[in-house]
C-alpha cells in the first residue's frame, strides 16, 4: 500500500520544464568539478520531522493525522513508518536517511525493552536497505525527549542518568555501526543549562568530555569506521548550551584532541541562532579541520527558534556551497534535510514536493558555486589579498621564526608603513550575483 498519492519518482527534466514534479537542476549523474551531482550532495532524508511530528506546536496538538500516530500496535506502526520513509527515498531519489533510535522504535518499560525494541525496527530496515539500495548517513540518539533528561543527559546532576545516556548511545552506535551508518551523531539536546543558581558549571563540562572519550574509545573498539559528529546549536531547548557553535565545539574536541575522530555536523538554523551565517560555521570548520557533514534547513530571520524550514534560497545555498567545495566536499558526509514541512502542509504529497523542491535549489546552487570557482575571479582577487604572505620573509614570520623583539626591530629598520587597500565587498557581492 502506497502512503503518496505520486507514484513515479522525479525526474531531472531541464531548467525550462514547466512540470512541477520535476528537477530543473538537479541531475544526478552530471559532472560537476569532477563529481557527479549525487556524490556532490550526499542528500538525506530525516525520520524524526518525516514520520514522527505530528504538525503541532505550543497551541495546538497533530494537524497530520497519520495513520500511524494513532495506531494502538506501536511496533506496526513503526514499520509503518519505515515503509513510509522508504517510499518517499524512493520517490524523491534521496539515497540516505538518519534517525534517532526513539524515531525508529517506541520506547519500552526498561532500556533493555527500548533497546529490542530499536533492534528489532533495525533489522526491518536492514531488508529494505538491501532491497532499495538506500544507506544510512548517521544514526542518534535521543537524549532529550524523555523527562529523565529534563536537566540533561551527560551533563545531569544525577550519575544515573550520565549512566543510562552512556547506555542508550552504545545500543545506538551498535545499531549505527550494523546498518552501515556512514556518520555516528551526537547533538547535545539538554546538555546546558536553565539557571547557575542550581548548577554546577566545571562538573557538567568535565562530565561532557567524560562522556565524548567514552564513545571516542568505544567507536575504536567496534571498529566503526566513521567519525563521530558533534552539532553546536546555542540555545532551545536549555538556554546555555555547552555545543553553542562550532567554535565552542572546537573547544571540547580538541581539549580531547580528538579532531582526527570527532568532527561537525553544521545545522543551518542552528548557526543562525548562534548569530553566525550557515557558511560561517561551515568555513571555520574547515579551517579547523573538523567539517564533517551537513544538517539542511532554513532559519526565520525573525524569530529566535529552531523553525526547520525547508531550505530554497539558492544564493545563500550558493555561498554555502561554495565553502563546502573550497573544503573539499564531503567524505562520509552529506546533506541530511532536517527540516519539516509546514503545519498546515497537510496533504501527504507536501512532504515529497518539499524534498524535491529544495534539492533541486541545492543543485543549483552547487553549479553556481562551481561555476564561480571555474571562472577563477573570486578565488584570484582573495588570492591578491593575502600575497604579502608568500615573501620568504613573511613566512618565516608566521612560522615563528621571529620573536616579538625582532619583528619590532625590523619594523623600524624597514620603515614598513602599512597602506590600506579597498576590500571590495560591494564588488565581491555583485560577482556573486552573476552566477546566481
Ligand atoms: C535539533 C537538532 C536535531 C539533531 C539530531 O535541533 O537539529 O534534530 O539534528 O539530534
Ligand atoms: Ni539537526
Ligand atoms: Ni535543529
Amino acid at each position: 500500500m502506497s502512503f503518496f498519492s505520486i507514484k513515479k519518482p522525479a525526474k531531472f527534466e531541464g531548467a525550462k520544464s514547466k512540470k512541477e514534479f520535476a528537477f530543473r537542476h538537479y541531475d544526478k549523474n552530471k559532472k560537476v568539478l569532477g563529481k557527479t551531482m549525487g556524490e556532490h550532495l550526499r542528500f538525506a532524508m530525516c525520520w524524526w520531522h518525516s514520520t514522527c511530528w505530528p504538525g503541532s506546536d505550543p497551541f495546538g496538538g497533530d494537524t497530520f493525522l497519520r495513520p500511524w500516530h494513532h495506531s494502538s500496535d506501536e511496533m506496526g506502526a513503526a514499520r509503518q513508518k519505515a515503509d513510509v520513509m522508504f517510499e518517499a527515498m524512493e520517490l524523491t531519489g534521496i539515497d540516505f536517511f538518519t534517525f534517532h533510535d526513539r524515531d525508529i522504535a517506541p520506547e519500552g518499560a526498561t532500556l533493555k525493552e527500548s533497546n529490542a525494541n530499536v533492534s528489532a525496527i533495525a533489522s526491518y530496515i536492514e531488508k529494505k536497505m538491501a532491497k532499495s539500495k538506500k544507506q544510512l548517513l548517521w544514526g542518534t540518539a535521543n537524549l532529550f525527549s524523555n523527562r529523565r533528561f529534563m536537566a540533561g543527559a551527560a551533563t545531569n546532576p544525577d550519575p544515573d542518568v550520565f549512566a543510562y545516556t552512556a547506555a542508550q548511545i552504545k545500543h545506538a552506535m551498535d545499531v549505527t555501526k550494523g546498518l552501515g551508518g556512514a556518520n555516528y551523531v551526537m547533538w547535545g539536546g539538554r546538555e546546558g543549562y536553565e539557571t547557575l543558581l542550581n548548577t554546577n558549571i566545571g562538573h557538567e563540562l568535565e562530565a561532557a568530555k567524560r562522556l565524548l572519550a567514552l564513545v571516542v574509545e568505544y567507536k575504536h573498539k567496534i571498529g566503526f569506521k566513521g567519525p563521530i559528529l558533534i552539532e553546536p546549536k546555542p540555545q532551545e531547548p536549555t538556554k546555555h548550551q555547552y555545543d553553542y557553535d562550532v567554535a565552542t565545539v572546537y573547544s571540547l574536541i580538541s581539549s580531547l584532541g580528538a579532531q582526527k575522530d570527532v568532527k561537525v555536523n553544521v545545522e543551518q538554523n542552528h548557526a543562525i541562532l548562534a548569530g553566525h551565517t550557515f557558511e560561517h560555521e561551515i568555513a571555520l570548520a574547515a579551517a579547523w579541520g573538523i567539517f564533517g557533514s551537513i544538517d539542511l534547513n532554513r532559519g526565520d530571520y525573525q524569530s529566535g527558534w529552531d523553525t526547520d524550514q525547508f531550505i530554497v534560497d539558492v544564493p545563500e545555498i550558493t555561498v554555502a556551497m561554495l565553502e563546502i567545495l573550497k573544503a573539499g566536499g564531503f567524505t562520509t558526509g552529506g546533506m541530511n534535510f532536517d527540516a519539516k514541512i509546514r503545519r498546515q502542509s497537510i496533504a501527504p504529497d507536501d512532504l515529497v514536493y518539499a524534498h524535491v523542491g529544495s534539492m533541486d535549489a541545492c543543485a543549483k546552487g552547487l553549479l553556481n558555486a562551481a561555476a564561480i570557482i571555474e571562472d577563477g575571479t573570486l578565488g584570484g582577487i582573495v588570492n591578491d589579498r593575502y600575497a604579502g604572505w608568500v615573501t620568504a620573509q613573511n613566512k618565516a614570520m608566521l612560522a615563528g621564526k621571529e620573536s616579538l623583539g625582532q619583528i619590532a626591530a625590523r619594523v623600524e629598520k624597514q620603515n614598513i608603513n602599512p597602506q590600506p587597500k579597498s576590500g571590495q565587498q560591494e564588488r565581491l557581492e555583485n560577482l556573486i550575483n552573476r552566477f546566481c
